[in-house]
C-alpha cells in the first residue's frame, strides 16, 4: 500500500508546503492538491510543493478538462514536472456541475470528454503535434518543451468511468472509504482493463478518502463528522441504499447544511454514516480499515479531509503507526 495526502488549498499556499514537506518525512508518495476556481489554483500550489520537497510525487487531485483547455493543462502540468525533477502526475476526471453552474460553463458528455482529454495529453506529453475532432479539438497544436511521461490517473466514481480508468489511465482516485464501495468500483476497472487487455497490476487503485486519525478515538470521529454531512447530503440514491442510509435522513442532513445548523449536524450525523462515508479513529482503527481496503485491491490510501483535529500530529501519526509498520 503506498500513502497519499489530500489538500484542498483554502488556506495559505505556505501552510500546505509545510503540511507536505513534514508528509514527505512521514513516508507519504504522493501528494494530491484539490482544483476548483474558488481556492488558490491548483498550479501555483503544486509549484510551491514541488520547490519544498524533494521526493513526494505531486499531482492535481482532480483536474477537468472544461475550466482550462487540455493544451494548457498539458503546459502547466509539464513545467510543474521540469521544475520538480519529473515528479508530476495529472488526476482529472470531468468536474464539479456546482462549481460549473456557478462558472456558467456547460457540462456536456464528461465521459467523453475526459476520454478524448486523456487522448490529445497522451500525445502532448509524447511530443506529438496534435490534431483531433471532437468535443476535444486542436489543428495542430504542439508543446515547444519536452514533457516527459507524466502519468494519468482519472478521479471517478459513476459505473462507466470507473470502466474508462481501466481502459486507459495508470490510476483511479475514487472518492470513497468503505469496502463496499470499493468491491463496485474494482469490478469496473477491472472490466475496462480487460476490455483493453491491460492488467490491474498497471493501474494504481487510490482511496480518496475522508480520514480522521488520533490518539483520542471520540475527538478523531467529531473532527470526520462535517465532511461526512457534506458527503452524505451529495451521495447518489444508489450509494445511500448500498449502506443502509434513509434517503429522509440524507435530505435531514442537506437542509441543515442549507440552514448553517452545524450543532444540528453534529447530532444528525450517524455511526452508521461515519462508518460508510469515513476512514476514522485511532491508528489501530484506521489500520484495520486499510487493510480491509487492500484486500480488495486498494493499492493506494488518500487521506483527504480532515486528516485529524491537529493536522500536524495526524500527519505524523500516520507515518509512526501506519506506514512505518507495514
Ligand atoms: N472535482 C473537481 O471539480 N475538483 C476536484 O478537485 C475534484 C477532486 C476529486 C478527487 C477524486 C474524485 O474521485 C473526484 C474528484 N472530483 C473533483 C469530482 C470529479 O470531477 C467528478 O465530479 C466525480 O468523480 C463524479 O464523476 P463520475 O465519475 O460519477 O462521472 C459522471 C460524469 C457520470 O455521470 N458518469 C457516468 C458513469 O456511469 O460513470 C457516465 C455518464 C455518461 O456516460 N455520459 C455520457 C458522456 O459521453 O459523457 C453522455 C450520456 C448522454 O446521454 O449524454
Amino acid at each position: 500500500m503506498k500513502y497519499g495526502i489530500e489538500f484542498v488549498p483554502n488556506e495559505p499556499v505556505m501552510k500546505l508546503a509545510y503540511y507536505t514537506k513534514l508528509a514527505e518525512d512521514n513516508g507519504f508518495s504522493n501528494v494530491w492538491i484539490t482544483d476548483h476556481y474558488n481556492n488558490r489554483d491548483v498550479y501555483s500550489t503544486l509549484t510551491v510543493l514541488a520547490l519544498s520537497t524533494n521526493r513526494i510525487l505531486l499531482g492535481t487531485g482532480v483536474t477537468n478538462p472544461y475550466t482550462r483547455n487540455v493544451s494548457i493543462t498539458a503546459s502547466s502540468i509539464a513545467s510543474i514536472n521540469e521544475l520538480s525533477g519529473g515528479r508530476a502526475v495529472l488526476g482529472i476526471g470531468p468536474g464539479d456541475k456546482a462549481t460549473f453552474d456557478a462558472m456558467g460553463i456547460a457540462w456536456e458528455k464528461p465521459l467523453t470528454t475526459v476520454k478524448e482529454a486523456v487522448a490529445a495529453l497522451r500525445e502532448f506529453f509524447a511530443g506529438k503535434k496534435v490534431t483531433t475532432e471532437g468535443l476535444v479539438s486542436f489543428k495542430g497544436a504542439k508543446l515547444a518543451f519536452k514533457s516527459g511521461n507524466i502519468p494519468i490517473y482519472l478521479g471517478a466514481q459513476g459505473p462507466k468511468m470507473l470502466e474508462l480508468a481501466g481502459e486507459i489511465a495508470d490510476g483511479v482516485l475514487i472518492n470513497a472509504s468503505h469496502p463496499k464501495d470499493f468491491e463496485v468500483a474494482v469490478k469496473q476497472i477491472e472490466k475496462g482493463a480487460s476490455k483493453a487487455g491491460r492488467s490491474m497490476d498497471e493501474i494504481d487503485v487510490g482511496a480518496y478518502a475522508s480520514f480522521s486519525i488520533d490518539k483520542n478515538a471520540e475527538k478523531a470521529k467529531n473532527e470526520a463528522k462535517i465532511v461526512v454531512a457534506f458527503i452524505v447530503a451529495g451521495s447518489p440514491d444508489a450509494v445511500l441504499e448500498r449502506h443502509g442510509i434513509a434517503k429522509s435522513d440524507a435530505e435531514n442532513i442537506a437542509s441543515l447544511i442549507a440552514k448553517g445548523d452545524f450543532g444540528g449536524l453534529m447530532g444528525a450525523v450517524t455511526d452508521d454514516m461515519m462508518d460508510a462515508f469515513s476512514v476514522y479513529g485511532t491508528p489501530e482503527d484506521c489500520m484495520q480499515r486499510i487493510n480491509e481496503l487492500k484486500e480488495i485491491g486498494v493499492t493506494q490510501l488518500i487521506a483527504g479531509s480532515p486528516i485529524g483535529p491537529n493536522k500536524e500530529r495526524s500527519i505524523k501519526l500516520i507515518g509512526k503507526e501506519i506506514i512505518a509498520k507495514q
